[in-house]
């Protein structure tokens, strides 16, 4: 692995910080003006993604110093490091090989000795057999009815990415099959996912990489009392529950027959994960070659990440542009508005994607970090977050930049929607970046008192991600460019982008309160007092 010098000493970095003092001025209106090709010269593309990066406040000297960065970071060694299987999850110990989850079969990817992509597609094809299977009715429920329910339970990274995946899917998905996600603990989750359906039609996918989360173990046994209570028969579980897991063990004890198991394995971290088995609700909606088709848009960007030249390398691009917002500018949070109905969950997905990824305050070798690492995501799809939110992007103090995704052809076409659609994607990068000037709201006959609530500075920074449709390749494509930008970030900051120590924490924190709550006996209290009163007001309320 590259030896690095700290962050703060790369000569980059010291040089970013001078020349960030000499442009942060600098309008948008005037680069613009001074260079009339901007929009050509800033703007990159591959595999069918558009990328245009010109709204943003750089310029040809910020995006080579941004280059330079990422050569003293290491991001090259850093790259090929990733690809060939070496443990770069080091406090973890643990390859990090998403890359090899959408490797095309006859591929070599070593780990340990062993080349995994076999494994790989061993996996997806006994995936392929049982979608087909459940797809076409030959997989039945106990009774002999046919299966139109599938319900995917798990939580965090055995969740988002299937949810994320199904949505932005539904045009391909098959119409015949109902397919939900149960994921919180609340009760409520299970309840309403399951309302109205008929257990003797319902499959449930218990997702989960330890087959120990409290939240998917809780609803997986709900999900099961649920079937029985229904079905009056053990031998049902066989047929109404599959298991994908990394830990076989856990998902015989729990009664699932591990011959209902697919696998993956430890160097597949859990919010990568929605290209491995725990893609299967997903596999299974849509079909297998929809999923494949997905898989070949992830590996279209793989290959573009491991080999284009920075300078023209979108995932590099866009992981340095977060990085200079978040450490020059100041910037707390990134945008990410998809004009696209189906990527509702997008935001959402990129959230854990993201912030669980470099959510982190120290170095890879355990050093507090005297920089600001990974900003806040956060988004909704447009155009409805124009009338919302948008009005502090505008106007407000902060600076947020954004990430808008567009595509030039719907799914549904309907009447001018579309045209209207991106009309207003264009519309919203151009005010941000430009603005409008007091005169030109003064020219527009705005009382003089008015005039300086009607101004917008512009210079809100913001690219254009533009594809030509939602299809499942483009989707992998989205999520893969995505991934690789993270990296790209985590690579400067030099964090570690593939552990989660929080989560982790999270997840062991509740199970002391847990017998305290339901303790028949008075319990003996040792919390502070803030937390002894709210578990002693819950006992002695819950009760109605
Ligand atoms: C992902 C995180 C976390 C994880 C969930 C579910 O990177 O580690 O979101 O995916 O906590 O874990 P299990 O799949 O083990 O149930």
């Amino acid at each position: 692995m590259a030896n690095t010098l700290a962050l703060t000493q790369r000569p980059a970095w010291k040089a970013l910080g001078e020349h960030y003092r000499n442009i942060r001025d600098l309008h948008l209106r005037t680069l613009f003006a001074e260079d009339p090709r901007r929009g050509e010269r800033f703007a990159a593309e591959a595999a069918g993604l558009y990328l245009d990066y010109s709204k943003h406040r750089v310029t040809a000297e910020t995006m080579n110093l941004l280059f330079e960065l990422a050569r003293q970071s290491g991001l090259r060694e850093r790259i090929d490091a990733m690809f060939a299987g070496e443990k770069i999850n080091l406090t973890e110990n643990r390859a990090v090989l998403h890359v090899a989850l959408r490797a095309p079969r006859g591929s070599t990817i070593m780990v340990d000795g062993e080349n995994v992509v076999p494994k790989v597609h061993e996996v997806l094809d006994r995936m392929a057999e049982f979608s087909h299977a459940v797809r076409g009715g030959s997989w039945q429920g106990h009774t002999g009815k046919r299966i139109r329910n599938v319900i995917n339970v798990g939580i965090g990274g055995s969740d988002l990415g299937p949810v994320m995946a199904y949505e932005a899917l539904r045009h391909y998905a098959d119409p015949n099959l109902t397919v939900r996600f149960v994921s919180n603990v609340d009760g409520t989750d299970f309840a309403v996912a399951t309302a109205g359906l008929d257990p003797a039609e319902t499959l449930f996918i218990i997702s989960s990489k330890t087959f120990t989360t409290l939240e998917t173990m809780t609803n997986a046994r709900t999900a099961r009392q649920w079937t029985l209570d229904a079905l009056h028969d053990e031998g049902a579980v066989a047929r109404h529950f599959v298991a994908v897991s990394t830990n076989a063990a856990e998902v015989a004890k729990f009664g699932i027959d591990t011959r209902n198991m697919f696998g993956f394995w430890d160097w597949v971290g859990g919010r990568y994960s929605m290209d491995s088995a725990i893609g299967l609700s997903t596999m299974i909606a849509v079909g297998p070659d929809h999923f494949q088709a997905m898989l070949s848009g992830f590996h279209a960007i793989d290959e573009h990440f491991r080999t284009a030249p920075f300078e023209r390398n979108l995932p590099v691009i866009m992981g340095l542009l977060a990085v200079w917002y978040n450490d020059f500018f100041g910037a707390q949070t990134v945008g990410i508005f998809p004009y696209d109905q189906y990527l509702k969950r997008f935001p959402a997905y990129l959230q854990q994607l993201t912030m669980e990824s470099n959510g982190k305050h120290v170095t890879l070798d355990g050093r507090q970090v005297d920089y600001q690492t990974g900003p806040i995501f956060w988004g909704e799809p447009g155009t409805n977050g124009q009338h919302s939110f948008y009005q502090l992007i505008h106007q407000g103090t902060k600076l947020i930049p954004a990430d808008f995704i567009a595509f030039c052809r719907t799914l549904n076409p309907l009447g001018r929607h579309h045209d209207l659609l991106t009309a207003n994607v264009l519309a919203q990068a151009e005010a941000l970046a430009f603005g409008k000037t007091p005169e030109q709201v003064k020219a527009e006959g705005t009382p003089e008192r008015l005039v300086p609530h009607r101004v917008c500075e512009g210079n809100r920074p913001s690219s254009i991600i533009m594809a030509d449709q939602l299809t499942p390749e483009v989707l992998g494509k989205l999520v893969a460019l995505y991934e690789h930008s993270v990296f790209t970030q985590g690579c400067v900051w030099s964090i570690d982008s593939f552990d989660q120590w929080g989560v982790e924490l999270g997840k062991v924190l509740a199970l002391r309160i847990i017998p305290e709550l339901e303790s028949g006996a008075e319990p003996q209290l040792n919390h502070d007092s803030s937390t002894n009163l709210l578990i002693r007001r819950y006992r002695e309320r819950r009760k109605g």
